[in-house]
Parts: structure tokens; sequence; C-alpha cells
């Protein structure tokens, strides 16, 4: 690779100076500027969901069911779970980071199909703005997993329309799968061979191959539910001759691995951000580049897991019980080689790496009481009780959202050229954590106590560990709006970043930030493996004076 100072400046307009119109940025071809659409609208959507989040905290903070009636909590409970899966995790990191990230990582001018990436940006619109309309219309009370017969014969609310909404977000996710695995494939820059890749590519990589797989089925699964609703033709309704357990199996066939779309990319980001910070090469690279391809493959097995107590034989269980193990080992190498790295490395305690942190120690948590879950006995207890609620708020809230957060602001500065007010960012990592916690752990003691999930009311017993999760919510979302306040703020008034403020490897700090429209002026040449820090990589805000 080329000394940085060189490319450094920018010769052209950068992408975000390529035209002011609207126009210019709903037809830009620009996998930059698509990174910011998705970026724009999946921020209104996680304010979306967390609003009815809130109106949930608010309603369980007493005993009896007083703030909205139960078929309102169910149609909140409902969207909650659907704008927050379907709308905005699965989407975060892949399609903003990806989007932005990947074809600067991999030296190219673009994704492969730039029209095609386009393209799924408005099918994920014309989704996000249907659920809106629906949530309009009165909304739907089925929970955000459509289980059958409520869903096909029972609940007389929008679930055709809600249906569609997912299956055509499907459809934006498949694709762009698509484009990451092509791109990926046909367009590294010379030299950048397979094990050069930086992390967060391989883990990209193994989410696109669960997204093109699995998707689908579930694409398949939800038209079967219009079909039935529409046409009575009994495929899962059983005063048809249906199997209401058929769903369950198609249904967690995607969504198990799709939990693994949620949280790989996260493992990568992490990666970045874990070798950034501690200025060391990732402990067993190799190891975590094949454990994001092994999670993405055992990830298939164990959907099982979801139906212990949904009638499937003994047996069966068993052997789901115990495939669901395995899913550990892939995730405890990547926590294990993460930690081995922080390990005598030279560690800075930046706003990227507080999120990277938390992520590792709420993740452990998510994953560990996974296990608990996983084994058969002890899911008996625990099904559908608030133990779950913690379990997978752990992963997908501690883990999947601690690892956007940390990707935010790990690529600010290359997104925007401004350094956002690091004490702020500090400041809110730690409020994130302290309101996470304070938020879902006592939900793992109601679970533990037996207080069933998606009521709107509970025995009075249960009131004190209420009023702990609803006071940690409001702490949690001041955690989460303060970013969007200063982040906003610096654009304007943030210090201008340099191409490379973090003093990290990797091709797309080599260029300008912001980057010009496509990326390299030349196309760069690697000539070393990923994170290869040498005494030259000080960090910019360190050796700041000295930076032009
Ligand atoms: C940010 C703070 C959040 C709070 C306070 C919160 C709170 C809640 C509550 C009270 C429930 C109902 C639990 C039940 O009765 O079963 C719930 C369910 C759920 N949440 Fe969250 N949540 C938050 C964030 C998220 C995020 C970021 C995601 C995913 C990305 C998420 C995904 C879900 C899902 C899938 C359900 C299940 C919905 C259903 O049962 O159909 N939550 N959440
Ligand atoms: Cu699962």
């Amino acid at each position: 690779m080329r000394p940085p100072a060189e490319r450094s400046r920018p010769a052209k307009p950068n992408y975000l100076h390529d035209g002011y119109s609207v126009k210019s940025w709903l037809l830009t071809l620009d996998h930059k500027r698509i990174g910011i659409l998705y970026l724009v609208a999946i921020t209104l959507m996680f304010f979306l969901g967390g609003f009815f989040a809130f109106l949930m905290r608010v309603e369980l903070m007493t005993p009896a069911g007083d703030l909205v009636t139960s078929d309102t909590y169910n149609r909140m409970f409902t969207l909650h779970g659907i704008i927050m899966i379907f709308f905005f995790l699965i989407p975060s990191i892949p399609a903003v980071m990806g989007n932005f990230v990947l074809p600067l990582q991999l030296g190219a001018k673009d994704l492969a199909f730039p029209r095609l990436n386009l393209l799924s940006w408005y099918l994920y619109m014309i989704g996000a703005i249907g659920t809106i309309a629906i949530i309009l219309l009165g909304g739907v009370d089925t929970g955000w997993t459509f289980y059958t017969p409520f869903s096909t014969a029972y609940s007389n609310s929008h679930v055709f329309l809600m249906t569609m909404g997912a299956f055509i977000v499907g459809f934006s996710s498949i694709l762009t799968g698509l484009n990451f695995i092509v791109t990926i494939h046909k367009m590294r820059a010379p030299g950048l061979t397979w094990f050069r890749l930086p992390l967060f590519v391989w883990a990209i990589y193994g989410t696109s191959l669960i997204q093109v797989l699995a998707t689908p089925v579930l694409a398949i699964t939800l038209l079967l539910i219009g079909l039935e609703r529409v046409l009575g033709v009994g495929i899962f309704d059983p005063a048809l001759g249906g199997d209401p357990v058929l769903f369950q199996h198609l249904f967690w066939f995607y969504s198990h691995p799709a939990v693994y779309i949620m949280i790989l990319p996260g493992m990568g980001v992490i990666s970045e951000v874990i070798a950034t910070f501690s200025r060391k090469r990732v402990f067993g690279y190799k190891f975590i580049a094949f454990s994001s391809l092994g999670i993405a493959f055992l990830g298939f097995l164990v959907w099982g897991h979801h139906m212990f107590v949904a009638g499937i034989s003994m047996y069966s269980a068993m052997i789901f019980s115990f495939l669901s193990m395995f899913v550990a080992v892939p995730s405890a190498i990547k926590v294990f080689n993460w930690t081995a790295t922080l390990y005598k490395g030279s560690v800075s305690l930046d706003t990227p790496m507080l999120y990277a942190l938390g992520f590792i120690g709420l993740f452990t948590i998510g994953g560990l009481t996974g296990l608990f879950l996983a084994a058969m006995g002890m899911d008996l207890h625990f099904h559908d009780t608030y133990f779950v609620v913690a379990h997978f708020h752990y992963i997908m809230v501690g883990g999947a959202v601690m690892a956007y957060f940390a990707a935010i602001h790990y690529w600010w500065p290359k997104i925007s050229g401004r350094m956002f007010p690091e004490w702020w960012g500090r400041v809110s990592a730690v409020i994130v954590f302290v309101g996470f916690n304070l938020t879902f752990f006592p939900q793992f003691l109601l679970g533990y106590l037996g207080m069933p999930r998606r009521y709107h009311a509970y025995v009075p017993e249960f009131q004190l560990l209420n009023i702990l999760s609803s006071a940690g919510a409001t702490i949690l979302a001041i955690g989460y709006l303060l970013p969007l306040a200063y982040l906003m703020w610096s654009l304007k008034y943030g210090k201008i970043a340099g191409p490379n403020p973090w003093g990290a490897t990797g091709l797309e700090w080599k260029i300008a930030s912001p980057p010009i429209s496509h990326n390299f002026e030349e196309t760069p040449v690697v000539t070393s493996p990923a994170y290869t820090f040498t005494e030259a990589d000080f960090p910019d805000h360190v050796q700041e004076a000295k930076v032009v």
C-alpha cells in the first residue's frame, strides 16, 4: 500500500458535493449515497420502533393494564418487533455500512450492480412506507412471527398487507446480498487476496450467503400466509386439513439464520474496531474469517430450538438441542480471539472502542443465556417468559445495535469528513451500556420467576423489576438520542477529519474523507495482509499539530 499522505488531497469534489438536488440523491448510483439513503430511512424506523417500545415500557410500569387495552398492546409489540427486525436490524449494518464501506475496503469504484443497489433501496422504501401506512390503518396483532392459525384464521387485522410489506423488503435484502457476493468475488483490488481482506468483508460475505439462501424461504412462507388468508387453501389451517406447525418450521428455517444476518455484520465491525484501537493484527485472523462462514452454515441447522414445545418429537428436539450448542463454538472463537487481540495491545478507549467492548460483554451474556434456552429441559421452563425477551435483546440490542453504533462512530469521519465530539461520544456509550443493562437484566429475573411475555398486565409481585426495566429504558432512550444530536451537530461544527483519524489500516483510510465519487483516484495495489500497523500509523488526532 502507498503511504497515506500522498493520496489524501481531494483533487475532485467529494461525493457529498456531487450535486445537491433531491433528484441527484434519489437517482444516485453511488454506493456511498445509497448508504446514506439507507441511513436516513433506518434511523427513522429505529425511532419509530423505539417509540412503540417506550409505550410498552410505560404500560408495564404498573401491574394493571391501565394505559392501553390488551388489543392495542398486541399491536404495539407486533409493530415494535416487525419494525425493529425487518426494517431496522436486518438492513442496518449491511445496507448502511456494507454499502458505504465495502467497495472502499475492496479498493473498488462501486458495487458490482449499482442500479440493482438503488432498486434495493426503493424496494426497502416501498415496504417501509407500506408498513407505516398499515399502522395508520390500525396495525397488526399477530406478533412479528405471524404464527398460524392465529394469523391465517383468527386475526382480523391487516395481516395480508403486512406480510406483503415484509415480502417486498425481503427482496431488497436478497438483492443486496447478491450484489455484495458478486462484488467481493469480482472487484477486489490487485493484490487483495481472500486472506488479506478486512474481517468486515468476511463477515458481510457470510451474511450475504444467508440473505440469499434463507430469505426466499421467508418470502414463500409469507406468500403462503397470504394465499391461506385470501383463498383458504388449507396449508396451515388445521380446520382445512393444514398444519400450523409446518408454518413454524418454515418461519424459523429463515428466522434463526436471520439472527445471524443481524449479528454477523456486527461481529465484522467489532473485528475492525478492536484491531484499530488495539493497534494489532486480530489474533487468529483465519479462525475469525472461517468462523463467519461456520456461523452462516450452522445457523441453518438449529431452527427447531424454537419449537421444543410445539409438538415436535422428543428425538428431533434432542438433535436440535445438541446442534444448537454447536453454533456457540464459532461465536466463542470470535470472542476469545478478540480478547486475545486486546491482550498486550496498545488499547485506546475512543468511542467506537467503548461500544465494541460493550458488545463483547453483552453479546457474551446473550450467547450464554442462549445455551440455557437450547437445553431442552430448561427451555420448557423459560419458553415464552421474559427470560427469552432478555436473551434476545442482549443479542440484538446489546450485540447488534451496539455494533451498529460502534460502526457509525468508527466510520463517521469517513462518511461526513468531520469528527464528532469525543467526550459526548464516550458519555453516550456509557449511558447506553448502563441503560441497557438496567432495562434488560431485570427481565432475566422476571422470566426466571415466571412472568410470561406479550402480556400487558401482570401480578403485583413483578412490579419492582418492571419499574427498574422501564427506568432503564428511559436512560437507554437518552443514550440513543444523544448521538443523533451530536452527530448532526458535527456535520456543521465538527473538526475536519483527516483521511485517517484513528490511525487505522485498510484501503478506506487511504483516501480522502469524505471520498470522491469514484473513491480512488487510481486503483490501489495491496501488498500486505490486513491490519499491518506500522509506527507511522499514529492517529491524526494524536499528532494533530503535525497534520496539515
Ligand atoms: C431500545 C429499547 C427497547 C426496548 C425498551 C424494548 C422493549 C420491548 C418489549 C417491552 C417487548 C415486549 C416483550 C414481550 O412482551 O414479549 C419487546 C419485544 C420485542 N423486541 Fe424490543 N425493545 C427495545 C429494542 C429492540 C430492538 C432494537 C429490537 C430489534 C432490533 C427489538 C426486537 C424485539 C422483538 C423482535 C420483540 C418481540 C415482539 C413480539 O413478541 O412479537 N427490540 N421489546
Ligand atoms: Cu434460533
